[in-house]
């Protein structure tokens, strides 16, 4: 039952530190549906080292950016367009905090303060605005149309 709220569209990604592992990957799917967060699309892909640099542009003058590109091109990527009211806020809640010590110390129980590696290897990504989000769906799901999900699929739900 979704009453009158709203659903908002967020994109998750399970990293290649998480993927490589199926007891975490599962673990991290199971957040999503314990959550009530609605799976809307789903899929698995592997990245060149360009589709890295092009998601990550805006971080390319950071000391971490040539770890942080060959990291998400090392191996498979799960990715999720996922539905929720609030869905960007409460999935960047379940993953916790970005650096793994906080994460760790600061929420135990989120997806990065279990299984958070590094800062780089942090098991997930969340996107952290309305506008990235759009950005995001549409560099994993080009065919993907937000507009015309709204349209057709988002009435049902309320
Ligand atoms: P994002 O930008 O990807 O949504 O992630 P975020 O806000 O949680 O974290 P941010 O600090 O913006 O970092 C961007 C990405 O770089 C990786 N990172 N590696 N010291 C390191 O090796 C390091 N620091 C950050 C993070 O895993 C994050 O995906
Ligand atoms: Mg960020």
């Amino acid at each position: 039952k979704h009453g009158n709220k709203v659903l908002q569209l967020t994109l998750a990604v399970i990293k290649p530190d998480a993927v490589a592992h199926p007891l975490i990957s599962e673990a991290v799917h199971e957040k999503i549906l314990s959550n009530r967060l609605l799976i809307i699309r789903s899929k698995i892909l592997n990245w060149t080292r360009s589709d890295s640099q092009n998601f990550y542009t805006e971080h390319s003058g950071r000391f971490f950016y040539q770890r942080l590109v060959e990291f998400m091109s090392s191996g498979p990527l799960r990715a999720y367009i996922l539905a929720h009211e609030d869905a960007i806020k409460l999935w960047r809640d379940l993953m916790g905090p970005t650096k793994v010590f906080r994460a760790r110390y600061t929420m135990p129980e989120s997806i990065r303060g279990l299984y958070g590696l590094t800062d780089t290897r942090n098991t997930t990504h969340g996107s952290d605005s309305v506008e990235s989000a759009k950005r995001e769906m549409a560099f994993f799901f080009p065919e993907f149309s937000v507009s015309s999900w709204y349209e057709q699929e988002e009435p049902h739900f309320r």
